[in-house]
């Protein structure tokens, strides 16, 4: 397999790397890759033209049988690519589109991978039936070209997009009917956010011992899973994993999952995590950002995670740079359970905002109050002395209700 890119500067070297990443992820074994400076991208071929043949005697000496493109080309330029090459054309879309195929477990998964599919493959519908008989999802060749048959085929893709979205909107409104009977329980909901490979997943299970699936693997996890994590200052908070984000991620995925992305514009804060040891962490931070701010997240309370400390080996610069520009974030190894403490403390005081700062006065035999009390607030301080117990306490706003007659008064959060 062979690899090509075209875009400018020391970016484009870490972008192919990604994209061998991706390739191997998706299963393949990547022979070679190539570079191509040009000002502007060739209209019917992406790459000039004696670039292309040099490739592609390349590739008939290693007996390659795709080429990826890191790059998006237009399905003219994949299908002429094709004829030059002849094998296989991807670009960096088809490629995340195929691996979201490979993982997908759950119908949810499994419908919006098959709508990102169907929109990709839709304006790609020209005359060409190779691509039509190689997709997966049950649209298979039919005899016969022509027009006719084309203007059918689109519209059993539309029919079956209309199909899906309908599907999906049904999923929709069961996620958000389970969001509500969560916030019934009155719990902080927090996402956890980030790049793939980022730790994203390991961290869930350091917090909440859960087993979700971590792997040293990109987009290792596609549905969200929720669990709930009870902090030492007794708040509750329901933890997110999530699908991970990448650079260029492409916009009819972003669209398809947005469903499963619904959790992240929902949350009351986001954990964002980050691999410190990548050496494109930063560039990672800023393409997570980007992803947040397409799905409608940007702004939201965020905790800076800078995992993977371990694997620092003394050079912390890129560290220092990230803590310098976020000094709220919190340095963690979500392997060894490093600065997980710290990381608790941390999300505690972030949530505290979410929560009024009070004093009550409660009878001393109103024990049952009291109880509920110590359940659903974070008590601060409490003195049992006179006839009523005094208490300081952190108190969600809709159980305030409950508490009304013990108040005493409104205290500045510290
Ligand atoms: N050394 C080290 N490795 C870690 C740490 N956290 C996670 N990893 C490893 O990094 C890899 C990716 O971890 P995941 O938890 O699957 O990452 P993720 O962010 O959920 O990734 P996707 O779901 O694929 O987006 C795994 O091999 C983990 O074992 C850490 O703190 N230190
Ligand atoms: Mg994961």
């Amino acid at each position: 397999m062979e690899l090509k890119a075209r875009t400018n500067g020391w970016v484009t070297r870490d972008s192919l790397e990604e994209l061998s990443e991706l390739a191997t992820t998706a299963g393949a074994e990547v022979i070679g890759e190539g570079l191509q400076k040009l000002a502007a991208p060739c209209a019917s071929t992406f790459m000039g033209k004696g670039k292309a043949d040099e490739f592609a005697l390349h590739c008939r000496r290693a007996d390659v049988d795709t080429v990826i493109f890191d790059d998006e080309l237009s399905p003219a330029q994949s299908r002429n690519l094709e004829k030059v090459f002849n094998c296989k054309v991807l670009d960096r879309t088809s490629l995340i589109l195929d691996i979201f195929a490979q993982r997908a477990r759950t119908r949810e998964g499994k419908l919006q991978i098959e709508l990102a599919q169907l929109q990709h493959l839709l304006p790609r519908l020209t005359g060409f039936w190779g691509h039509l008989s190689r997709q997966k999802g049950g649209i298979g060749m039919r005899g016969g070209e022509g027009e006719t048959q084309l203007e059918t085929d689109r519209r059993r893709v539309q029919d079956r997009i209309a199909r899906i979205e309908r599907e999906l909107e049904v999923v929709r409104r069961q996620r958000s009917t389970q969001r509500q009977a969560r916030q019934r329980n009155h719990w902080a909901l927090a996402s956890i956010v980030g790049y793939t490979n980022a730790g994203k997943s390991t961290l869930l299970n350091k917090l909440t011992g859960s087993g979700v699936l971590a792997e040293d693997k990109l987009f290792a996890t596609l549905d969200p899973t929720t669990r709930r994590l009870r902090l030492p200052t007794n708040q509750n908070v329901l933890l997110t994993d999530t699908v991970g984000f990448i650079r260029k991620l492409p916009h009819g995925l972003v669209e398809a999952f947005k469903a499963t992305l619904e959790e992240v514009v929902q949350a009351d804060l986001l954990l964002h995590v980050v691999d410190v040891s990548h050496p494109q962490a930063s560039e990672q931070v800023q393409a997570v950002g980007e992803v947040l701010k397409e799905i409608g997240a940007e702004g939201k309370p965020t905790l800076m995670v800078f995992n993977k400390v371990d694997r620092l080996n003394g050079s912390q610069a890129s560290l220092a740079r990230l803590l310098e520009l976020h000094p709220h974030g919190v340095a963690i190894s979500a392997a060894t359970g490093e600065g997980v403490p710290a990381l608790l403390a941390e999300l505690g005081s972030q949530l505290r905002p979410l929560r009024e700062f009070l004093e009550l006065s409660v009878p001393h035999d109103q024990a049952g109050i009291i109880a509920r009390l110590h359940e659903v607030g974070q008590v601060v301080e409490r003195n049992y002395e006179g006839k009523t117990a005094r208490f300081k306490a952190r108190i969600p706003s809709h159980f305030h209700n409950e508490f009304a007659p013990f108040f005493v008064r409104e205290l500045q959060n510290a």
